[in-house]
Formats: structure tokens, sequence, C-alpha cells
């Protein structure tokens, strides 16, 4: 294969109710967008990156630079480029996993299209459907986050995520448990809002037997996580903590995660997420694919990831029609809470070229030579 052009694309999707971060409150997602065209056809990638660097340092603005001047360029001159082949060439660059995954995403698109092979055959799916579950942010009241989950419930979700944070924690938690008893399949998100000394109150959320504790403290504490993990009864997941096979496996020998979040451009690509999951199944750690409220492009591929045999739990991958006004593809559609794993050529859906031209507000090509 050889990579004729690389182009750089903005795109701006509204979302239907504003999503609100440690840093600020934005009502539309932006995502650059990659498509590579090569000898062999053309292949899009979506970079995971929101639009500013508080879940992780990665942003919009900062992912689009560092692919127009680095990444790129470093791709073309390694020669004719494979799937296989980009996380090795962009090696010496550190960090931005999130354009990387990106950039990967779009040359194995581009491969996989050419070869007539899916995503999920590629990857070592073992599933033709997966059981999605739903996240729910933090409302501004109990009654707010009943309704919420009462919502998702209704519409065939069996699994909900909280979000929680010092101050709104047991309340919520336990007026959840309360209220929809025992069947739903609950579990935590901190976000990394704890610190080891808070340790009582996150054991208090015990009695509610939570599914999981999502990152309950930041992401470099691995010790801390083991600690914890050996304080409280809920199982302890791991999300911003994993950024790589090698530092699940670090976190795995350590003790410090029970349950492991695999999302793709965290971890730099679809390849590397595989390797998270190797990694964690061969210790009996169980996973689950994450979201970063994708587009619908980026939300197919991640069906078939949450396809493979070690995802035992449901994951963050409901349609985005549930947070999104409008979508780059034909959305993935949810029936009692399951989604169907494409099998089509490529990583699962094809860009509706009308979508794409409403929802683009820049598209630049990038210079393969510096
Ligand atoms: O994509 O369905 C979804 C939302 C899942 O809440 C969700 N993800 O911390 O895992 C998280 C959170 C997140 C959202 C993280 C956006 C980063 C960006």
């Amino acid at each position: 294969m050889r990579l004729e052009a690389v182009e750089l694309r903005r795109v701006r999707l509204p979302f239907h109710v504003p999503f609100r971060s440690a840093l600020a409150e934005t009502s539309v997602r932006e995502v650059v967008l990659v498509r590579v065209v090569t000898d062999a056809g053309e292949g899009w990638g979506e970079c995971a990156a929101l639009s500013h660097p508080d879940y992780t340092s990665e942003y919009v603005d900062g992912a689009a630079a560092v692919l127009r001047s680095h990444l790129v360029p470093l791709l073309a001159r390694a020669g004719p480029p494979s799937a296989t082949g980009v996380a090795p060439a962009l090696a010496g660059i550190r960090g931005h996993r999130m354009a990387k995954a990106a950039l990967e995403m779009a040359v194995l698109d581009a491969e996989l299209r050419a070869e007539g092979r899916s995503l999920a055959a590629r990857l070592g799916a073992t599933r033709t459907w997966v059981e999605a579950g739903v996240a729910v942010g933090i409302p501004t009241s109990v009654a707010e986050l009943l309704d919420d989950v009462g919502a998702a419930l209704d519409e065939g979700y069996r699994r909900v995520k909280l979000k929680i944070a010092p101050g709104w924690d047991v309340e919520p938690v336990r007026a959840v448990r309360e209220r929809f008893g025992d069947g739903v399949l609950l579990q935590a998100d901190a976000n990394g809002a704890y610190r080891l000394d808070d340790a009582a109150a996150l054991a208090a959320l015990d009695p509610f037997h939570l599914a999981l504790l999502e990152q309950p403290l930041p992401p470099g504490d691995l010790v801390g996580h083991a600690e914890l993990g050996r304080r409280v009864r809920t199982p302890v997941c791991l999300d911003e903590s994993v950024t790589s096979a090698d530092s699940a496996a670090t976190a795995v020998a350590l003790g410090a995660a029970s349950v492991v979040n695999v999302k793709p451009g965290r971890v730099g690509g679809y390849l590397e997420a595989v390797r998270v999951h190797d990694v964690c199944r061969a210790a009996g750690v169980g996973v689950w694919c994450g979201g970063m409220f994708e587009s619908g492009l980026a939300r197919s591929a991640n069906l078939a990831l949450a396809a493979l045999p070690g995802f035992t739990l449901p994951g963050d991958v409901s349609p985005p029609s549930r947070y999104l006004a409008a979508d780059l593809v034909a959305p993935p559609v949810a029936r009692d809470g399951r989604l169907a794993v494409p099998d089509r050529p490529g990583i699962g859906a094809d860009v509706d070229a009308g979508a794409l031209r409403r929802a683009t507000v820049s598209v630049e090509r990038v210079a393969l030579a510096p």
C-alpha cells in the first residue's frame, strides 16, 4: 500500500445536553478526523480527544497539531504504511496516544477495506452482538439522577454507570439502588477525584454491591489503588491509569486493578487495545470497552473490540444518538441494550458525505514531506 495523501478534518457535532467536564461545559463534540488516501483505497480514523485537556493531556487542537507537524510526516517517511507498522513508526514520539490511534485507525480501515475484511475478524471478535451500558453524568439533584437512570432502563439498558465525586457518592448510589433494586448492574466512576485518605468514604459504597469502582484515585497512583483494593470490597477498575499493555501488566502485577476499562484512543489504538485485553485476560482480569462520546465512526469500531472474549462486562458502546444530535455515519442501533457487531469490510461504518459536509468546520491536506 502506498500513502498518497492524508487529510485532517475538523467536525462539530452538537450534544443533546451540554457535556460538563472539569474545565468547561461544551455544547458541541469537536472531533479531528483523519483520512488516508492510498493506492489501494482510502480509510478513516477518528481521534478521541475532546476540546479540553482535562480527561488526559490530549485535546483537539493539540491532536491536530501533532498529527500535522510530526505524526503524519514521520509515518510518510517510514515507507509503505501498514496497520501493524503505524505504532512502531511513531514510537519515537512520546505520548499523543489518541492522535496516534486516529492515524492507525485510518490506515487499518484502508487496509481492511482493501482486504475485504472486517475489523471484528481482524481483532479476533468472538461474538456477533455486544451488550451496552450507559453512563449518567452528575446532575443537579438526586431526583434528576433517578429520572436519568429510569429513562436508560426504560430504553432496555441493564447496566448504568454513575459518575461520583467527593460529596456526591453514597447518597446518589443509595438512592439509585433503593429505587431500581438489585437487578441493575451498577458501577461508579470517579475519574480520579479521590485520594487514598478517602478510603473510608469509598468503603461506604460497599453495601450497594457495585460491579466496580472506576478510577477512584489519580492516574499515576497505582500503589494507592492496590492499597485501596484491600480496603474496599467493590472491585477496583482502572481507566486513565492504563495507557498501554505494559502499564496494564504493571497495574495487574501490583494488584491495582480487578477490572480494566479499555478505550482504544487512550491506549494508542485498536491493536494496542487488543494487547491490553490479552494481558488482562491471561491474568483473569475482566475488561470492558469505555466510551468518549465518539461519533458513530469510532463507536462502530468500538463494537468490534467489545466483542472480544475477555470483554466480560457491558461497555459504554450505546449508540451516539443517545448523546449527539447529528452523526457522520448511519447510526448503530440498540435493541434491548444490545448492538450488532459490524461485519462489513473496514472499521465498520461508511462516512455519509452529506452529514460530513454539514459537520465540517475545516479540512486540510497535510504535507507528507517536511
Ligand atoms: O461515550 O457513552 C459514552 C460516555 C461514557 O461517561 C463516559 N465516558 O470518564 O469514561 C469516562 C467518560 C468520558 C467521557 C471520558 C468523555 C472522556 C471523555
